[in-house]
């Protein structure tokens, strides 16, 4: 395959030729692809120098995949001349996420869904993606009615500024600031920008993407998105109310075996997910698993994954690996 990572200097990009080399997908040609003002840098991939290259120059060398994590506005205007050569380009930005004309996929929930025409498929926001990756399961089997999530968010989601105003804050140093108020020792209930209705955009992703992944609109989200100072690795409170009642050990048996999902829950040894834990991981971690006492058929589960990987490229190179065993490419 040939393949292009557009956004390749970029924080998703870095980890997207990580999980590529790691999971030796089959690339017979690489196109590390970024602004005009990185043309020029060099990458490195299997321990071989590779130049960067603008994004004019990738659509003419036509590659078979395009794997896209550098902003909305770069996809918006980009993503359709890569599909215009033929090329499949699987996105990670917000920008074509709820067109009803494109999918929005995780594999393991509805990869299914995907065929040759398919040519610009959306990645999920990384919140969504831990979430929906726990909720799958429970979903089929007690149908979910309602979903109160609140999110703990890294730092690492809102990109290198970000990363470096944390750490400048750590050392006591001036810096630029990425967030309108200092991120160490606090808490900012703000990920991503204010829409009209109070909610954030972040949260309103938490809301609307989960029903477009399980093509149903008969169960509903709120949401509350927090930025905490860590590093890396998103963690979400989960409260979820189904329609059936359900088996506290049959949750659990169903998330143990859930390709992709890692039960961290014991009280008497302290074990429960943590960013710590999940940072590097591909998998989804699920604990504190537990009945709400306070209202029927509903439970409560924390959920932790690293943001950049399962939440950003591993699930994108997991969409192309979909469509390259399933000759969609
Ligand atoms: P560059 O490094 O040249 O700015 P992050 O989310 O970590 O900030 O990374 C964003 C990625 O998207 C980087 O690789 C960045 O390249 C790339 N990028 C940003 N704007 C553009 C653009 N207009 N055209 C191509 N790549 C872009
Ligand atoms: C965050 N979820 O942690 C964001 C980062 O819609 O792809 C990714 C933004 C997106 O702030």
């Amino acid at each position: 395959m040939k393949v292009a990572v557009v956004g390749a200097t970029g924080m998703v990009g870095e980890v997207m030729l990580k999980v590529l080399e790691e999971r030796n997908f089959p690339v017979t040609e690489l196109l590390v692809v970024a602004s005009e003002r990185s043309v020029g840098k060099t990458l490195n991939y299997k321990n071989k120098s590779y130049t960067v290259i603008s994004l004019a120059e990738a659509v003419a060398a036509n590659p078979d995949i395009a794997i896209f994590s550098a902003g909305g506005g770069t996809s918006l205007e980009w993503a359709p001349k890569f599909a215009e050569v033929g090329t499949t380009v699987i996105d990670n930005s917000s920008a074509w996420r709820m067109d009803p004309t494109k999918k929005l996929v995780v594999p393991e929930i509805n990869a299914n869904e995907l065929t040759k025409d398919d040519k610009i498929i959306a990645n999920p926001n990384c919140s969504t993606i831990q979430m929906v990756m726990a909720l799958a399961p429970l979903h089929k089997a007690y149908k979910m009615k309602r979903v109160v999530v609140s999110t703990y968010q890294s730092v690492s989601g809102t990109g290198v500024k970000a990363v470096q105003q944390l750490e400048n804050e750590i050392a006591g140093v001036e810096g630029e600031m990425a967030y309108p108020y200092p991120i160490g020792r606090n808490a900012l209930p703000h990920c991503d920008v204010f829409e009209e209705n109070g909610y954030t955009k972040e949260e309103m992703k938490l809301a609307r993407e989960p029903q477009k992944i399980f093509n149903d609109k008969s169960f509903s989200v709120t949401a509350t998105a927090v930025r905490i100072p860590t590093a890396g690795g998103h963690s979400e409170s989960v409260n979820v109310e189904f329609e059936q009642d359900f088996d506290l050990g049959a949750v659990r048996k169903m998330l143990h075996e859930t390709p992709g999902v890692v039960v961290q829950d014991n009280p008497d040894t302290n074990t429960y997910p943590m960013p710590i834990y999940a940072h590097d991981k591909d998998e989804v971690f699920v604990g504190r698993i537990r009945r709400d006492e306070t209202q029927p058929n509903t439970l409560n589960m924390w959920i932790v994954a690293d943001n950049l990987r399962k939440g950003a490229a591993t699930n994108a190179i997991q969409i192309a690996e979909y469509l390259i065993e399933n000759n969609l490419v």
